[in-house]
């Protein structure tokens, strides 16, 4: 291909957005033959900072670079867009409740959801700034992108619970297959290792189930208050990697035999209601996300996917109030 495939990524300035513009140029996101043009969107008292990061990728001299335009205006930014990745979110500070934390970012999702009406054709939408889930559904409920090209990021989660798998069975982590992530990228999502395998072999009978319920179910949804603790600031470079795989997955296709997790609009399988975007076992091929079906779903998770889900429909619910769907 020669012709470039436009990228904007929003919260340029950022730490996340740092990380993973060098990767973006680099041609990990979309393929090492993939030449891409990076549109950067920013808030005003940011876009010299967005400009600072651009100054930097000329001097990384990428061969993919088309080049670089900063914005601070969403119609712009997304104006023919083909992949729109939507890092910049409003963080809840001190005293904030939830349902100002749902407004504030209504107030960046909604008008940027309108802006996506000028994107490509086949525009295709990961949210990644937090809460992500629900930031998405807002941006696809303003927008008349179809539903199934907004998509929110639980390849992190997906990613943490895969090393933490590894390490447990002393293997690397390509050797795991067929982990799942349900529900919101929150401490109420569930790593469900029911139908893991390492090296093709299924693990779900054989699994410690204290381990599992007291360490790698609460170690991989806590993890990135962990990241906090130990690093003394959020994930940023593993964040950047997770939205690398999550888009080259979707434009590249699963391998064989293999699933991965993405949060995406609901048509109602696994008794998760229509509409809300929540994550499912996915696989990807010819550009589409489709949701694994059949799999028997055990008491246990039953239990742990409907506590997500219900989160993630009172959410729904909060921004219902706020007129912002
Ligand atoms: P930073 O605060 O470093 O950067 C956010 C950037 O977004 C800032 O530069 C800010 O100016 C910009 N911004 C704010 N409003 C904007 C708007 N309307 N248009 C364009 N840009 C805007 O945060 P960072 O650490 O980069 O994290 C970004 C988001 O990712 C946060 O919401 C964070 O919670 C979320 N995360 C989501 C994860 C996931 O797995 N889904 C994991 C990592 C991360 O915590």
């Amino acid at each position: 291909a020669t012709t470039p495939v436009n990228v904007t990524v929003t919260g340029a300035a950022g730490q996340i957005g740092y990380a993973l513009l060098f990767r973006i140029a680099a041609g990990d996101l979309l393929g090492d033959d993939v030449p891409v043009r990076l549109r950067l969107l920013e808030i005003p008292q940011a876009v010299k900072a967005a400009e600072g990061t651009a100054l930097e990728l000329h001097d990384s001299a990428f061969e993919l670079l088309d080049g670089i335009d900063v914005y601070d205006d969403a119609q712009q930014a997304f104006d023919g867009t083909n992949v729109a990745l939507l890092v910049g979110a409003r963080p809840r500070t001190q005293g904030m409740e939830r349902a100002d934390l749902l407004e504030a970012n209504g107030g960046i999702f909604k008008p940027q959801g309108e802006a996506l009406n000028g994107a490509a054709d086949d525009a295709k939408v990961l949210v990644v700034g937090n809460p992500a889930n629900t930031n998405a559904l807002i941006a696809r409920s303003n927008s008349d992108v179809p539903a199934d090209r907004f998509t929110a990021m639980t390849r992190l989660d997906h990613n943490r619970a895969v090393g933490q798998l590894a390490a447990k069975y002393g293997v690397r982590v390509g050797s795991v297959s067929k982990m799942t992530i349900w529900g919101n990228h929150s401490a109420t999502q569930y790593p469900d290792v029911t139908y893991a395998e390492i090296d093709g072999k299924p693990i779900g009978s054989e699994v410690d189930q204290s381990w599992l319920t007291e360490e790698f179910i609460p170690r991989v949804a806590k993890r990135g208050a962990e990241i906090i603790e130990v690093r003394g600031a959020s994930s940023a470079a593993s964040a950047a990697a997770a939205a690398i795989d999550h888009v080259y997955t979707w434009v590249n296709g699963t391998k064989q035999n293999d699933w991965t997790s993405a949060a995406i609009v609901s048509d109602g399988s696994y008794g998760v209601p229509e509409g809300l975007v929540s994550s499912f076992p996915v696989t990807a091929s010819n550009g589409k996300f489709e949701i694994v079906q059949g799999l028997e779903i055990s008491d246990f998770s039953r239990e742990r996917i409907d506590a997500s889900v219900n989160e993630l429909a009172e959410e729904r619910e909060a921004v219902q109030k706020l007129g912002l769907v």
